[in-house]
């Protein structure tokens, strides 16, 4: 196999490009997948400050450092979910790409700045652990955003996260969430921008960017993600695109071009409903936000020394 690019020895191959990379070249084409992505959906202007979610597993930690060596201003937030061991060393990943290369790195940690962590907050709540997570990551991704004037959220969703996401969204007809579906939010009054550079790479891609570009990440998966729908759904998505190569990416692109627009209209007319919540100030439809109705069952205070003043 020889690289597609300059025809020496391929160390990597992209079925659904029906293309084989060697190391340089292939870091070249993630590079180049990103800033097409960027510049296709205007995820990044000019100059602009991007807060970069990370988790210290191989999508974040690519994400940043695609984002760095593409010339954009990225620095990093880490969320601590409180989920045993997994959460400690996931931690150490994180903070290691950040010290080695000199970056700013904000840290949350939910137990100790907010009174819960997720393991508590399933229990709470009798739900799988995956809801209430996600709901206090992206709350505090868009706290810290705003409170830092970052102009935009990056988080790691690639590909095969998005098309899995995309056919759960079909599966049930969710035309709220397929109107909301796009690889930017733009900000909104309480919101910062929310941005997905890596759609145009799959799991696979990133996971040897990391390897053959010297990033290390927690390979571990999450031990609470297990019952997460989104599981079930890349499996069946594997199997059609082992059968026929491009198959997600026809999927997923083709709903941004074709059908994202005739469900936009509708979610943003859902916008316009909200306001602050009595409890944070962030938008909402009702009195108190999710977050807070959350933080409320769990029982939280925040376990910090109180500051004077
Ligand atoms: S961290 Fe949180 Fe994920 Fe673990 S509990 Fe689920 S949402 S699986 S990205
Ligand atoms: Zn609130």
């Amino acid at each position: 196999m020889k690289c597609r690019r300059c025809r020496e020895p391929a160390v990597v191959d992209v079925r659904r490009h029906n293309a084989a990379f060697c190391r340089d070249c292939f870091l070249h084409h993630c590079r180049e997948q990103v800033r097409r992505a960027v510049e296709e959906h205007r995820m990044i202007g000019p100059g602009e400050r991007v807060l970069v979610a990370v988790s210290g597993g191989k999508d974040s930690l690519a994400l940043w450092d695609l984002l760095l060596a593409l010339g954009h201003r990225a620095d990093g937030l880490y969320i601590g979910l409180g989920i045993g061991t997994y959460s400690d060393r996931s931690h150490g990943f994180a903070r290691r790409f950040a010290d080695e290369r000199g970056l700013r790195l904000h840290e949350v940690d939910l137990a100790h700045d907010l009174g819960f962590d997720v393991p508590e907050a399933a229990a709470a709540t009798r739900r799988a652990p995956c809801g209430a997570c996600g709901l206090s990551k992206r709350h505090l991704f868009n706290a810290v955003a705003l409170e830092h004037g970052y102009d935009a959220v990056a988080t790691g969703h690639n590909l095969d996260d998005e098309a899995a996401v995309l056919l759960g969204n079909v599966l049930r007809w969710e035309v709220g969430y397929l109107g909301r579906q796009h690889p930017v939010l733009p900000a909104a009054p309480g919101f910062a921008r929310k941005v997905k550079p890596l759609i145009r790479l799959g799991e696979r891609e990133t996971a040897a960017y990391c390897v053959l570009g010297g990033i290390d990440y927690i390979v571990e998966e999450c031990p609470m993600a297990e019952g997460n729908r989104h599981l079930g759904y890349k499996e069946v998505l594997n199997a059609l695109e082992d059968r026929s190569p491009g198959s997600k990416a026809s999927f997923l692109f083709g709903f941004l071009e074709r059908g994202h627009p005739r469900f936009a209209e509708g979610s943003a007319r859902e916008q316009e409903g909200l306001s602050p919540c009595r409890s944070c100030g962030s938008p909402t439809t009702g009195e108190v936000c999710a977050f807070c109705r959350l933080r409320e069952r769990v029982g939280a205070e925040p376990r910090r020394e109180r500051r004077a003043g």
